[in-house]
Parts: structure tokens; sequence; C-alpha cells
């Protein structure tokens, strides 16, 4: 299959109220299902980053996104001009359909090319979205502490595309079904009639409900708002992609186990997906043109230890490198990128880490200079939720997050792992929840204390603090913490401050850098953000810009000073554990307690 490149053009986004597109029929009449996504959640040739960008900048700030990624618009087509390639979740959808439907009366498309197969025969216009309004967490906190002007890009994006839909002169013969993780935003803000929405559906599309409600809109009948449909129980009942996703995503497991109070996808149930179809999914996007793979994952180390009888916290070290070996070593696959994960692992499996290192590490598209030690610079990093150095916080939003060990253990887990990591070249991009219901300027303390503690060893990792976002069906739903950037006291805002300023540290490719941004924040302030953010913002934002130093600011009282950590190593971690866990851990790590007697081995008794 050849790709055609478009050419991109001023907005991105073909308006389908514009003479060309309301004149122009498809010559077929159209398909009878037609499935797209944002643009900005469909392409992938810039990286991870670009997307995770967009999702967090505010649109006035798109110019920025432009000059560095000038061809971001820059798409591929089939022959046919259909997409090349649309995130896993359409693909998935196409695919569920595809079980019912003719090849010819589904398509997947590019949001600019709509008007090229919506048409007078179209019945469903099905939209899968990652994330419309950018009520997520990370994602509204960034565009509303810049400005006026709060919609992110890729909301504006998403916004285009539903307004294009609704502009469509055959918009009375079909129905708009939206699906994906970014669905609920338009259920929680009550915007069906605004985007022109005729259902919302919550749950995946390999559900017979999903392919009911389908058919329902093919005979024009009226559709709820709102469908929730079930998940698969087993591996059995998920679907694998045949064509190519963006970013090469294959999912690897669902679910994950640790049960925070917070999240969503752990609320799906905990299946790792089976090796041979994964491989199918990784050769079917290198058969069509892709490059770069990534396996989406809550967390990649529980995969092969789901329903075994180790508990899925102790990770299975020889599946999850043969997996990924057969994945790096696909012939065509130049890239691959890690997604999601969690930290005990790292503990738990020191020599995991690092025989995922030789493997990854080569293919991995991600560098840092200052920081790797890898001979190019090569580097790999996952997401990981860190949330908050707070033990009591922790204890309640997410005592499991650490097992196997103690909640109480949390801090001294994530800088102990995070050494780990470093030390093999991972440096993490971690989360963490700023305002969570209930918390204190002590639990916030207590996260200061637990970034300078990471600063104070020289270790890294890319810290994201977000604004608690109450995330639709989640155990924390109905809670409320922090609303407004206005909101946040001035420990809160030193907390984001320090996180970002830190994060500029391996941004030193040039002197001037971080200079620039920090003169660049100050300027900010002084035009716009003192009055937006309020004055709590002020000392902060200071510390940030390094106007005054934070020795100065501490003496002066302005900002909290931090105190020093007393951390668990690796040893007293792993002593701190049950008895009973003591079986499943790896004699070559190291550390075993004195008193673990390893179970006696049938070739050992033999030799007896
Ligand atoms: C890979 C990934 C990314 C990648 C690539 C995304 C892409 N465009 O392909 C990157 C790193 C770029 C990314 C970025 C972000 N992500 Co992300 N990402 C994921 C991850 C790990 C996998 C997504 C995936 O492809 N899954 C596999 C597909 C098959 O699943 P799916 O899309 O859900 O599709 C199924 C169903 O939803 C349904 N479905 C999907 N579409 C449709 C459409 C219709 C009509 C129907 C009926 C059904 C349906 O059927 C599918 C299965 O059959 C998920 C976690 C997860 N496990 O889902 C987080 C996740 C989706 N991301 C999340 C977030 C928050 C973000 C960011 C906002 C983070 C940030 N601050 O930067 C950005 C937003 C990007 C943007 N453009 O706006 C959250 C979403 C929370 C929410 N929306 O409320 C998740 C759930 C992670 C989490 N732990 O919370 N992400
Ligand atoms: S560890 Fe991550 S994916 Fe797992 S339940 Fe907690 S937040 Fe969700």
């Amino acid at each position: 299959m050849s790709a055609a490149k478009s050419n991109g053009h001023g907005t991105g986004v073909q308006d389908l109220n514009s003479s060309t597109s309301t004149t122009v029929q498809p010559s077929d009449g159209g398909k009878l299902i037609v499935l797209t996504a944002p643009l900005t959640e469909s392409i992938d040739h810039a990286g991870y980053f670009i997307q995770m960008a967009m999702a967090s900048l505010p649109i006035w700030m798109e110019g920025v996104m432009n000059r560095k990624y000038p061809k971001w618009r820059d798409v591929e087509h089939n022959p046919d001009g259909s997409a090349r390639y649309m995130p896993a979740g359409v693909r998935l959808v196409e695919k569920s359909l595809l079980r019912e439907y003719r090849n010819d009366d589904v398509v997947a498309c590019f949001p600019d090319d709509l008007h090229k197969f919506v048409g007078p025969r179209t019945r469903v216009v099905a939209v899968s979205t990652h994330n419309p309004l950018g009520v997520t967490f990370a994602a509204g906190v960034y565009t509303s502490i810049f400005g006026s002007s709060k919609m992110p890009i890729n909301s504006h994006y998403a916004r285009q595309l539903f307004s294009n839909i609704k502009a469509s002169p055959y918009r009375d013969n079909f129905k708009v079904i939206v699906g994906g993780s970014g669905g609920w935003q338009i259920i929680q803000t009550d915007t069906y009639e605004e985007l022109s929405v005729d259902c919302v559906v919550e749950g995946r599309s390999e559900s017979t409900d999903t392919l009911e409600l389908f058919r329902k809109a093919i005979q024009g009948e009226e559709l709820p708002r709102r469908v929730e449909v079930k998940h698969p129980l087993d591996r059995e009942g998920i679907l694998f992609p045949d064509t190519r996703t963006t970013f090469g995503v294959v999912e690897m497991t669902t679910g994950c186990g640790r049960r925070c109070k917070f999240c969503v996808p752990d609320l799906n149930p905990q299946i790792d997906l089976p090796k041979d179809k994964i491989m199918e999914a990784v050769r079917a996007n290198v058969r069509n043109g892709n490059k770069q793979i990534s396996l989406a994952t809550e967390d990649m180390f529980i995969w092969g230890q789901v329903h075994t009888d180790t508990p899925f916290y102790f990770p299975n070290r020889e599946a999850l490198i043969d997996l990924y070996s057969d994945i790096v070593n696909t012939p065509g696959v130049e890239q691959h990128v890690l997604s999601h994960c969690t930290i005990a692992p790292a503990v738990v499996d020191p020599l995991l880490i690092k025989q995922l290192s030789d493997l990854l590490l080569p293919k991995s598209p991600i560098h840092f200079p200052y920081l790797s030690s890898h001979p190019e610079k090569k580097a790999l990093a996952p997401l990981i939720g860190l949330e908050t150095g707070s033990v009591r916080m922790a204890k309640q939003i997410m005592s499991s997050k650490g097992v196997p060990f103690a909640i109480e253990d949390w801090p001294s887990v994530v800088i102990e792992g995070l050494r780990v990591l470093n030390e093999n070249n991972w440096f993490p991009a971690m989360t963490l929840i700023v305002g969570n219901p209930g918390e204190t300027d002590d639990d916030v303390r207590d996260t200061i204390d637990l970034v300078y503690e990471i600063e104070r060893r020289g270790l890294f990792a890319f810290l994201v603090p977000s604004i608690f976002t109450p995330l639709h069906d989640t155990r924390m739903e109905k809670e409320t913490g922090v609303t407004q950037t206005r909101q946040l006291t001035p420990l809160q805002w030193q907390l984001m401050m320090k996180c970002w300023k830190m994060n500029l540290r391996p941004g030193q490719y040039s002197w001037w850098g971080p200079l620039a941004w920090r003169v660049g924040a100050l300027g900010m302030w002084a035009y716009k953000l003192r009055a937006l953010n309020g004055p709590n913002f002020t000392w902060p934002l200071m510390m940030f810009s390094g106007a005054i130093s934070e020795k100065n600011l501490q003496r002066m009282g302005k900002i909290y000073a931090g105190k020093p950590l007393k951390v668990k190593t690796r040893r007293e971690l792993i002593a701190s554990l049950k008895p009973r866990d003591w079986q499943y851990l790896r004699a070559d790590n190291g550390d075993l307690p004195v008193e673990y007697v390893p179970p006696v081995t049938a070739r050992a008794a033999a030799a007896v």
C-alpha cells in the first residue's frame, strides 16, 4: 500500500461549512459508518511528547508547537483517502464492526477528510476521543495556569471536529456516537447539544451491546444519550488491530490491580493479553509502514503474572524479557517506547530493570544527553504515578500502590525505585496529585520533602504535578479538591513550581535554555499570571525564575525549606516484607533476609 502525504493547511481542519465541502459529495454516496478521531490525537510522527503538550498547552500557545514541529499536521493516507494510521481505539471499533459489516461499509479517516466519506448513505459518524474537553488531570491545570483562554490545543481541535460534523449537510441522516477514554467528559459537562453528539458509549467496542447500538443507529432509531457496555472478562474477548495504529499502540494488559481510589483503568478486569496476538498486531503495524511500537498498559510489570500462583506484584522476569525481546527484534521495528508502569517492581527486581535496559535502550528514540550513561545517551521514560509523598494521604487514596511493600514505606520505595531506574537509564515521568480532597499543609510539606530528597540524592524524574480531578466512575468521583488555580495554597504552588524547576535541569542543552524559561516566566507573571493565579503564586514563581535564590526565600520565610528524609535501603525494604513473600524474591538480586532459607530444589535434593 502506498501512502500519500497531505499538504497540511492553515488550521489543519476541513470546514464542512466551506463551499468545497458542502458541494463535494462522495461519489459513492459515502460510507455507511465513518470513524474518526481529533487530528491532535491521531498524529504520531513527532513522538509522544507532542500529543501530551497539545493536551496541556492552551490554544493561544499553538504557535510554539507550530514553530517546534512545523510539519505536525502532515498525515499519511491510504490510496482511497482513508487514514493510514489512527488511535488504537478507532482501530478496535473498526475491527469490532467488521465482524458484522462489510469492509466497504466502514472507513476510518482524518477529520480533514470527512467530506470525502460522509454522504447521503452515511448512518453513523463515530468519534473516538482520549480527552476532548481537556478536563482531565494534567491537562486542565496547565492551561488554567496559563490563562484566560483555558482551552487546550487538543480540545480546540476536538471541538472543531465536532462542529464540522454538526455542520455536515447530511447531519440529519446520521447519528454521532462517541467513545474512548475521554467520552465521560461530554457526559459530565452535558455538551451533547453543543457538540452535536447523540450518544456516548462508555466501555469497549468489542461488546455486543456496542454492535447493537450501531444496528439501531443504522435503522434510524433514537439512541440513548449514554450507554455503558461491558468490558470483556477474559483474554479471548479482546480484539487486536490488524492495521496501523498511532504510535504503534498495541494493548498489553487491561486493568491494574493496585486499586488506587482515583484511578479509572483499574476498574477494568486485570487481564494480560496473549503474546501471539500482541506479536501479530506488532507485525501488522510494521506491514503497514509503522516503525514504532508501544505496548499500552497501566503497569507493564504485571504482564505474565496475572492469575498465576505468584502475586502479580512480583514480576515474571523471564516472560517480560521474552516478550520485549521478540518485539524489539521484529524486523522493521526501529523504535520502541514504554507506556506506563509502577515503581515498586524496580525495588523488587532490579536485575529485571537492567536486563530490560540492555534490550530496550538501543531502540528507544528518547535521548537525555546530560543524564544517560548509555553510549548514545539513550533513555527510557515510562509514566509512573508518584502522586503524593504523604503517607497519611497515600493510605487514604492508594494504600496498595507500593505492594509488596507497606504504604508506610512509600517515600522509601519511591527513592529506592528511582535509584534503580536511574542507574539503568530509566528517567520516568512521574505524576503528582496536588489538592487531593482533605489534603493539609502537612501533607504538602511531606511531598515537598520527598521532592527535595530526590534532588538532594541527584536522582531524576520528570515530575508532572496536576490538580486533583475527580474522574468519572472512580471511588473518588463525588469528592472535590482544589478546583481553581487561585485556590492553591502557597505550599501547593511551591510544590508545583519546584517540580518544574527541577524538570528544567536536564533541559540544559544550552546555557540559555533554562534561563530563557525563567526570564519568560517572570515576564508572563508581570503581564498576566500575577492577576490570574493570585498572590499565593508570587513567591513560588520567584523561586522558579531564580530571581531570588531558594536559600534567601527560605530565610525570608517565603517558601518552605524542606527537611531531609530518612529513607530505607533496598535491604531494609526487603527485610520489611512478610515472610510469606520471601519465596517470590530472586536470589540474584541479593539483599535476601538472613533468616530466609530458600526452598530445596529438586536437583539439590537429588544430590543429597
Ligand atoms: C497510549 C496512551 C497515550 C499515548 C497515545 C495516545 C493516542 N492518541 O494513541 C499518549 C502518551 C500520547 C497519551 C497522551 C495522553 N493521555 Co493517554 N493513555 C494511553 C493509554 C496507556 C492507552 C490508550 C490506548 O490506546 N488503549 C488501547 C485502546 C484500544 O483503548 P481505548 O482507546 O480505550 O479504546 C477502547 C474503548 O475506549 C472503546 N472505544 C474507543 N473509541 C471508541 C469509539 C466509539 C464510537 C466506541 C463505541 C467505542 C470506543 O473501544 C476500544 C476497545 O475496543 C491509556 C490507558 C489505557 N490503558 O487505556 C492512557 C489514557 C487514555 N491517557 C490518559 C491521559 C490523561 C492522557 C493525557 C491527557 C496525558 C497528558 N496530560 O498529557 C494525554 C492526552 C493526549 C491528547 N492528545 O489529548 C488517561 C485518560 C483519562 C481521561 N481521559 O479521563 C488514560 C486512561 C491513562 C490513565 N491512567 O488515566 N496517552
Ligand atoms: S497503580 Fe496506577 S494504574 Fe494501578 S491502580 Fe494505581 S493509578 Fe491505577
